[in-house]
């Protein structure tokens, strides 16, 4: 098999971000060389910390955690209201740790930069952007892959990019290989709830701990896992080259004359399959 693409991990965990860390360090095609937070749907030592605590749950304490940015750009807290992730990140459901919970590291920047002294970084980008776009401008970063945008416009902006414009911005600006999984896919990926039953039964730590996480999901979405998943199978999607801008606090697509950057999205998805690929390598994790 290819060498595995070393990944860092940008998360506000979240359940979705919680699945995301599970599969990345289930599958053999990828290397999780760090996992730093930011400010989203939790504050960022919450989520730091269960991003730490998921990883103590399937044996990767030595995986290093870092809190980055704890306001956005604008100077915002957390998300505010209700949501499903809940007060905890979570949404209730508590990982058991098979070895004891590392504290993160205080500084995602040190953390970036003690990674990319060993080469650059591909960053997965599952949360608002205010920690990416302060790597994308020190370099470094071999590739991008965005959880964020939107092709269908929603009601309310799609909250990555909408938390912290500015910073999302700066990332299109840097130039950087980048490739968006708006909110269209996150959405659209979810997992049948026959095999949510099945995962929580299964052996495997990860498993299990996935399992209890979709069934607790909003209609058992994939979420951000699923933009992981595009990084070890890129087969099973679609992907067209577009001009995105970010407008007011939303990254659209835009017209040819507009001003914008020409990046990667990924439009669509082979859903079955992605889902067997997440189900596979977390039942098959030890
Ligand atoms: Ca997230």
């Amino acid at each position: 098999m290819a060498q595995p693409i070393r990944v860092l991990l940008d998360v506000d965990t979240g359940i979705d971000d919680a699945l995301a860390i599970l599969y990345a360090t289930a599958t053999a095609r990828l290397e999780v060389a760090g996992v730093s937070a930011v400010v989203g749907n939790v504050s960022v030592h919450v989520g730091a910390r269960n991003s730490a605590t998921v990883l103590a749950a399937v044996g990767k304490p030595s995986v290093p955690v870092a809190a980055g940015a704890a306001v956005s750009t604008g100077g915002s807290g957390p998300r505010t209201g209700r949501t499903n992730h809940g007060p905890d990140g979570l949404g209730g459901v508590t990982p058991r740790p098979t070895s004891p919970v590392r504290e993160p590291h205080s500084d995602a920047l040190e953390l970036f930069d003690a990674l990319t002294s060993d080469g650059p970084v591909t960053v997965a980008a599952c949360a608002p952007l205010t920690n990416v776009a302060q790597y994308a401008s020190r370099g470094d970063v071999e590739r991008i892959v965005l959880v964020g945008g939107e092709l269908m416009v929603e009601h309310e902006p799609e909250f990555n990019v909408g938390q912290d414009a500015a910073a999302a911005v700066a990332v299109l600006e840097a130039r950087l290989p980048t490739t968006v999984y708006p909110i269209d896919l996150f959405e659209r990926v979810t997992v049948p709830p026959a095999l949510v039953a099945r995962l929580q039964s299964a052996p495997a730590p990860a498993a299990q701990l996935a399992g209890e996480l979709l069934d607790v999901r909003r209609r058992h979405m994939l979420g951000d896992a699923g933009a992981l998943v595009f990084l070890t199978h890129p087969e099973f999607f679609e992907v067209t080259r577009t001009r995105m801008a970010v407008v007011g606090r939303r990254l659209v697509p835009v017209g040819e004359a507009e001003a914008g950057f020409v990046v990667d999205v990924v439009t669509g998805a082979d859903g079955p399959a992605v889902v067997e690929a997440f189900a596979d390598a977390v039942q098959s994790s030890h």
